[in-house]
């Protein structure tokens, strides 16, 4: 698989701008390096896997013990959870997040845009078809088309599961979601209401807001900076850490690791499930830019 998608490297690369390559354990991906920022994006689960803007630290965080190998999913940057998120509803032996994280896509065009580095890469489920549009610039922008091919209703989750590289989890903050109602993942999934005051972390998080379309905010005073968090057609925003006992209980993620990373994912979960009339598309849009706050 790897060779032959190597071998369209010509077709692909963008003078010094990106090049098609054997990334980690010879996993294809696409690298990216301009002015504006430097960047990676796996076949393997279309998962961007590295942003750095000119100016700035990286912005995303992928786990030092991330494994790269078919089938398995990249444990950081942005996971596709698609076309359900978490558990699949009645299946226990499916794969948690869905299909299309583990399985290689196509890449199917590059350019050099306004914006950025255009990167297109495609995967066809039985009745439904996802194109992921990335583009790497001074911004980061994921955008996910989901088309109903089939000829009846599809429904459909999904998650652009963003794991971001942080100063030190016990000084970051988020603003964006006060007030919001969210299902409390390790309450039973029980519905609260998040009260005036910004999301900070003291133990393990994992909690879905709903019915938001909130920009969120991310303020990580260790590093100087905060990371804004813009979306278009995403009602559910996902906060989740995984803090010490799940930190030390996932094989492909260090044990302090936690103290680096959270996720705000940009998501349609439960009652936003989105249902596609045959031929219909939708998109899910994450923008993600970052300011420095030192001085
Ligand atoms: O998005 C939060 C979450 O659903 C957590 O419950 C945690 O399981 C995380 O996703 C990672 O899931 P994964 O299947 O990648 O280990």
């Amino acid at each position: 698989m790897t060779d032959s998608i190597l071998a369209q490297a010509e077709e692909f690369n963008l003078l010094d701008a990106l090049s098609l390559v054997p990334g980690a354990s010879e996993q294809p991906c696409v690298e990216i390096s301009t002015a504006a920022c430097t960047g990676r994006q796996y076949l393997n689960g279309a998962t961007v896997t590295h942003w750095q803007p000119a100016g700035h630290d990286p912005v995303l965080f992928t786990s030092s013990q991330a494994v790269f190998r078919a089938g398995k999913a990249i444990r950081g940057g942005v996971p596709i959870c698609f076309p359900w998120f978490g558990g699949h509803p009645t299946d226990p032996d499916a794969p948690s997040h869905g299909l299309v994280r583990t399985t290689p896509w196509n890449l199917t065009q590059t350019a050099l845009g306004p914006d950025g580095v255009e990167v297109e890469m495609v995967t066809n489920l039985d009745q439904l078809r996802a194109e992921l549009h990335t583009t790497f610039g001074q911004n980061l922008a994921v955008r996910l088309l989901v088309t109903n091919t089939s000829d009846s209703d599809q429904t459909f989750e999904t998650a652009l599961h963003t794991y971001f590289n942080l100063g030190d989890i016990q000084q970051v903050s988020i603003t964006g979601l006060e007030h919001a109602e969210f299902i409390d993942q390790l309450q039973n999934n029980q519905r609260l209401t998040q009260d005036d005051t910004p999301i900070s972390f003291t133990a393990e998080t994992d909690r879905i807001y709903q019915n938001t379309e909130a920009t969120c905010v991310l303020h990580d005073p260790a590093m100087s900076r905060r990371i804004i968090v813009e979306k278009l057609g995403s009602k559910s925003t996902v906060v989740w850490n995984p803090w010490i006992e799940k930190a030390q209980r996932l094989a492909d993620f260090g044990d302090d690791e936690y103290r680096g990373m959270c996720c705000i994912e940009t998501a349609n979960i439960a009652e936003h499930a989105v249902t596609l009339a045959p031929g219909d598309s939708h998109t899910t849009l994450v923008k993600i830019s970052v300011e420095n706050t030192a001085g």
